[in-house]
């Protein structure tokens, strides 16, 4: 599927197929395709799987925007209190240095890496947008790991396809497919706007997914595990979002 004209085909049948016959058979071909999202029953299933089909084949390799430093939004807004809960404030109190990352499921090597480790990976800043689906957003600069490089300390399975995410946070999880896993703007975040990233923004780590809606960008991550289905997982839905009516794939 790598021919952009094949791509372009693709979508094009599957735009045809919504308008002329009904969303359900572009939910068909899209499955032909292996483009089924996990949120896909239900009334609004077909609409899921034609918006998550079509922005894959036209937008697995785009970036989201960068912008520069002039950019970066003055006074960002932190959506939501950091957890009271004793767990993370008396790690806060240990200013993080107890805060691990755990990486398991399908992966070769298992790992739970300290702050300090993340810190000694390979890094990438870049300064995107945060957009809320509730209307506002903000301009900031990120720093992390690529989620990437990650999962290649890990070593993925061949037959991997999603990364599930879990926060300290109760009830905030989430997850992404493999190319969006894979992406390199997808960073395990631990600075922003040049110091550390602030507990209101999710210190000290979340996962920055640039391409999707802030509620993808999940604060106070703690692990990732590596699945080839998402079933297991809450209501089977890939995330709490679709759970409370929201898509799992967010694109922007
Ligand atoms: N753990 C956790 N992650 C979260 C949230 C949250 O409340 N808890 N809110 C989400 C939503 S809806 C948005 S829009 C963004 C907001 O990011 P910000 O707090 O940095 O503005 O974080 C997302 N990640
Ligand atoms: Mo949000």
């Amino acid at each position: 599927m790598s021919n952009p004209s094949r791509r372009k085909w693709i979508v094009s049948g599957l735009a045809m197929a919504a308008g002329g016959s009904g969303l359900a058979v572009a939910a068909r071909i899209a499955g032909d395709y292996g483009l089924i999202p996990p949120d896909h029953g239900g009334i609004y299933g077909p609409g899921e799987t034609l918006t998550y089909a079509s922005q894959r084949l036209l937008t697995r390799h785009s970036l989201a925007r960068e912008f520069p430093r002039s950019k970066i939004s003055k006074a960002p807004f932190a959506n939501g209190r950091p957890p009271e809960s004793t767990e993370y404030t008396s790690l806060q109190t240990a200013g993080f240095a107890d805060w691990k990352l755990a990486i398991d499921g399908m992966v070769g090597r298992p790992a739970s890496l300290s702050l300090a480790e993340l810190k000694s990976l390979p890094s990438r800043s870049q300064i995107t947008h945060l957009a809320c689906e509730e209307g506002w957003s903000f301009i900031a600069e990120w720093t992390g790991v690529p989620l990437a490089h990650v999962l290649d300390a890990a070593g993925i399975l061949p037959q991997s396809k999603y990364v599930v995410y879990f926060s300290i946070q109760p009830g905030w999880w989430d997850s992404v497919d493999m190319a969006d896993a894979l992406h390199p703007q997808n960073l395990v975040t631990y600075g922003m706007n040049g110091g550390e990233l602030p507990p209101g923004h999710g210190g000290p780590l979340r996962l920055r997914v640039p391409r999707q809606l802030g509620y993808k960008s999940v604060k106070y991550i703690t692990r990732l595990t590596v699945t080839d289905s998402l079933k297991g997982f809450g209501k089977g839905l890939g995330s709490g979002a679709p759970e409370a009516g929201y898509s799992w794939y967010a694109g922007i």
